[in-house]
């Protein structure tokens, strides 16, 4: 078998799909400042891999790819449970990606404390070899979750799949306290993201201040300009929000004034 040229759609598929989330992730930071997808993370299961896995399945090599749905993964994380939801929902609504399989290890947990949400679909491409439509495991997990199988899957090396009664037990209690974590951040979640989204405007306001103050030097408004900035180090020792939002509106009219931007 030409492992190369048999890997070569899972790779084109993994590649496209990384780029079509990671688009999805800026359009919503652009539009609504915050995003559901913390990273998106891609890869292709390496040949050992995937005969280590044929092995333990009981698959013959030479079903492998009609039979192994992860041969091209794709891992979303979010920073939110709610997070997961609106990208299970987006998922759904596409029509480049057709969901063969769903499994829902967030609200069910896995017996080991495994919990992500999975999505098998088959992605059509146009390859340099003609079309296909390879299969692609999409995990959806958020980073306490992420953080809890990561450290259990090389927990699962560490001791070669045979992990000691102690330590499974341990897990499962560290996948509960991770959940009551996902849970308390997923609560608070409206008041983090308000607190956020301030402290951006606020950033974007101070960044705009100080381009105006620098193009009322530029068009030699001189005196303007530094009685401007003397305006502003004052309320930025401050730190008064109110005093703040008064000198962004009256230094936006004085630019305006002098047809700057
Ligand atoms: P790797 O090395 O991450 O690629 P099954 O039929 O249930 O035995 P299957 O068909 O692989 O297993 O499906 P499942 O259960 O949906 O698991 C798919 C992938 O989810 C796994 O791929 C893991 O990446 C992840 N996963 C599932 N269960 C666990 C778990 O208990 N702990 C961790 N850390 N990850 C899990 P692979 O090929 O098993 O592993």
């Amino acid at each position: 078998m030409n492992w190369e040229k048999e890997l070569l759609p899972y790779h084109q598929a993994t590649d496209e799909l990384k780029a079509k989330f990671e688009n999805i992730a800026l359009q919503f930071e652009r539009v609504e400042k915050t995003t559901p997808i913390f990273s998106v993370e891609a890869r292709v299961k390496t040949v050992p891999s995937i005969i280590s896995k044929a092995h333990r399945k009981k698959i013959p090599l030479d079903r492998v790819f009609g039979e192994i749905d992860d041969i091209a993964g794709l891992r979303i994380i979010c920073r939110f449970v709610d997070d997961i939801h609106i990208l299970t929902k987006l998922i759904s609504e596409r029509d480049d990606m057709k969901i063969l399989l769903e499994k829902d290890f967030v609200n069910t947990m896995k017996p080991s404390g495994y919990r992500s949400y999975h999505f098998v679909v088959e992605y059509g491409l146009n390859t340099a070899f003609g079309k296909c439509s390879p299969r692609c495991e999409i995990q959806i997990r958020t980073l306490a979750m992420n953080f809890w199988a990561v450290t259990e899957h090389s927990l699962r090396y560490k001791y070669k799949g045979v992990i000691p009664e102690t330590i499974k037990s341990r897990l499962v209690k560290a996948a509960e306290a991770a959940h009551a974590l996902d849970s308390e951040m997923n609560a608070i979640r409206d008041d983090i993201l308000d607190a956020e989204k301030s402290a951006k405007s606020r950033e974007e306001m101070v960044r705009d201040i100080i381009h105006n103050i620098q193009e009322l030097y530029g068009v030699s408004e001189m005196d303007a300009a530094q009685e401007m900035y003397n305006k502003f180090s004052t309320i930025w020792d401050v730190r008064n929000e109110e005093d703040l939002n008064h000198f962004y509106s009256d230094i936006q009219s004085i630019a305006q004034v002098h047809k700057i931007r």
